[in-house]
């Protein structure tokens, strides 16, 4: 319950309830409704319903919201909110609950003493969820009476009707989709919903959310005391805090609430997260606006007054000011506008003065009652500042040396002859040993070769001007033409496709993972723009007794789908097959041979499995979903070890298979 906003009985009557339509436009056309029919429209079914218990928690009515997948495959959504109504509704001259149900955009109006996350206030979008599931019984608790109610199709199958006695109150609902719309799935996904509770827990102080689990018995709930502070502290697991402390804030102006919780790492980068009425904004807008104004101010002012900064330095900038910071922005206001092509940016203009004054006043608060805290920030700041000036001092002066140039490629460089980038390819290689043989076997007309020695350089923990010192870095960008930071110009690049090949091992990964942090966070536009592939080698050879012909496998499922077909085709020609034998000895094979790096292969090898275009393996890289790469960057560039060597293992995750 926000601070300041009391629970108050809103004089709620079913009459402010706008009837609006009924509910074959939703089976008709289901993507207006839901976003489409795939599992993501599934899964929008769920958030419907648990919106729904987030408001009744926001207005103050209810502080749990529960999830039950059901083993049959339907969902149970159980809330202890005040329960819909179950008296008679004048303009349908039906239940209350009935109409919620049956009635598209049926909800109250705002104003009447509550904030609506995206599904809705009073119940808005359980039609929806009604009309797309064959089967929904409602279950309501609410004035020492428990009333029940059947749909099918959205249809009612009976009244409403009273069934018994209760000190309970709430609303319960099951579900199950309909199959005939969600053709692709009807499956939910337990990671999905377990992360969207942990959201609404987190951006809702004091409500309790859990997940069960019918078919595997796992359970997990989520109540976070801290409400967004619990936030920021979890997005900053595996990072450094310059100070345990955390920043918090939450206070009313007029009718909006505004919360702000922060704190900051050893990082570089900066992690800001504004929502409104809990939705995230990914594009920002005025809350986040308003924010960054009062942090540069304050930080600034506190910095001048305490002769941090001195008279003559000049001004930290905003970037300087939010290096390494996390942030949590909440704003809860009664009627959100949102801008933009994708309606991502909050624009209600008044928020973005809220948000500075709340800040202004209360950042500065902070800053003076924890002189320590304020000092690491002031001092991380002036860092930011001072690298900055020497990375753009550094940069300046290389560019001045024509280092970067297109003009002077790196000696190691075996560039290819056309000069056409459309039908060039840079191979990336990892050491000079595999890059001579990538050299020696490739078609030297399309495909270029650069080695690259030892570990690249650890990008996420060095600044611009390190990486401009670093020899491998600098002939890396000079390569491929495009110039880095501000001076990044897609126009120059040279290839069309930049293939990363390192061995299938701890090492090769970790290279492979180094080269894509690097891409992801100075050159995004060559991932966002698919430029960027992994070259797969092969994991095994197969050797024939004749040393012909061998077979080369690029993954253990296919080492088993190619010997399985051998035997079968041997047994089928009457060849004497031993069952004692090992497998690939049964599958007519004298040897599986196991590579664990490139240099195992000779150039034509090389060639033939890796690098040939008619036959090679290449996996794009792409970046799915940027929140879910920059933490796994975290944890992978982070300061932490644990969490890196648990992901090396399975780095294909953000990657997508692509055959070529
Ligand atoms: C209509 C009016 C009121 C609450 C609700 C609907 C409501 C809907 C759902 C759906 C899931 N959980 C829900 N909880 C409540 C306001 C009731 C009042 O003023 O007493």
């Amino acid at each position: 319950m926000a601070e300041g906003k009391k629970a108050k009985d809103s004089g709620y009557s079913s009459s402010q309830i706008t009837v609006l339509e009924g509910l074959e436009p939703v089976r008709k056309r289901p993507g207006m409704y839901i976003g489409g029919t795939g599992t993501e429209g599934l899964h929008h079914l769920v958030w419907e319903i648990v919106d729904n218990g987030i408001d009744e928690a926001l207005a103050g009515h209810a502080t749990s919201v529960s999830v039950k997948m059901l083993a049959d495959g339907g969902i149970t959504v159980i809330d202890d909110g005040r329960g819909i109504p179950t008296d008679i509704h004048p303009k349908t001259g039906k239940s209350t609950v009935e109409t919620v149900l049956t009635v598209l955009h049926a909800g109250g109006k705002f104003g009447d003493g509550g904030y609506k996350v995206s599904g809705g206030l009073h119940g808005v979008g359980s039609s929806v969820v009604n009309a797309l599931s064959n089967k929904l019984l409602v279950t309501v608790y609410r004035d020492g009476k428990i009333h029940q109610q059947e749909y099918a199709k959205g249809a009612p199958l009976s009244d409403l009707k009273a069934i018994g006695k209760t000190d309970r109150k709430g609303t319960e609902i099951t579900f199950y989709p309909d199959e005939t719309i969600f053709k692709e799935s009807q499956k939910f996904n337990y990671e999905t919903i377990l992360d969207r509770l942990r959201h609404a827990a987190y951006l809702t102080k004091g409500i309790h959310t859990s997940l069960e689990d019918e078919a595997t018995g796992r359970r997990y709930g989520f109540y976070f005391e801290g409400g967004i502070q619990s936030y920021v502290k979890h997005l900053n697991v595996g990072k450094e805090p310059v100070d345990d402390d955390i920043f918090y804030v939450d206070k009313m102006i007029q009718d909006v609430q505004v919360e702000v919780s922060l704190q900051y790492t050893d990082a570089y980068s900066e992690t800001i997260k504004a929502f409104a009425n809990n939705v995230l904004n990914p594009d920002g807008g005025t809350h986040l606006t308003g924010f960054r104004s009062a942090l540069t101010r304050v930080i600034n002012d506190y910095a001048r007054k305490n002769g941090l900064l001195k008279e003559k330095e000049e001004n930290l900038s905003g970037e300087d000011t939010r290096e390494g910071i996390t942030c949590i922005i909440l704003v809860k206001l009664p009627d959100p506008q949102f801008e933009g092509q994708t309606k991502n940016k909050l624009g209600n203009p008044e928020i973005r003065g809220f948000v500075e004054t709340i800040m202004n006043e209360h950042f500065n608060y902070y800053l003076e009652e924890h002189p320590a805290v304020a000092r690491k920030i002031v001092g991380k700041a002036l860092l930011a500042a001072r690298a900055r000036k020497a990375a753009r001092a550094a940069r300046d002066n290389i560019l001045r040396k024509g280092v970067l140039d297109g003009a002077s490629m790196p000696g190691k460089l075996a560039d290819c002859s056309s000069k056409d980038p459309k039908t060039s390819e840079i191979y990336l290689v990892e050491g000079d040993s595999a890059g001579g043989s990538a050299k020696s076997g490739r078609d030297s007309k399309t495909q270029a070769i650069l080695p690259l020695r030892g570990k690249v350089l650890n990008v996420e923990r060095a600044r611009l001007d390190k990486m401009l010192a670093n020899n491998e870095i600098v002939s890396l960008i000079k390569a491929l033409g495009v110039n880095i930071g501000d001076s990044f110009d897609i126009q120059g690049l040279r290839y069309d496709r930049i293939i990363i090949m390192t061995d299938a091992d701890v090492d090769g990964s970790h290279i492979s993972t180094l080269l894509m942090t690097f891409f992801f966070r100075y050159m995004k536009e060559l991932v966002d723009g698919g430029h960027v592939y992994l070259a797969k080698p092969p994991l095994f050879e197969l050797v024939r007794p004749t040393r012909k012909n061998p077979v080369f496998i690029y993954d253990e499922e296919q080492l088993g789908v190619v010997l399985a077909a051998a035997i079968a085709k041997r047994k089928e020609e009457g060849s004497k097959i031993s069952l004692d034998d090992e497998l690939h000895k049964q599958a007519g094979f004298s040897e599986v041979k196991r590579y664990k790096g490139l240099g195992e292969m000779d150039a034509d090898q090389l060639f033939e499995t890796t690098m040939n275009p008619e036959k090679r393996v290449l996996v794009q890289v792409r970046v799915e979903d940027a929140e879910r790469s920059d933490s796994i960057f975290n944890k992978l560039m982070g300061s932490e070890v644990e969490p890196r060597k648990n992901f090396i293992q399975t780095n294909a995750k953000f990657v997508k298979d692509l055959d070529i």
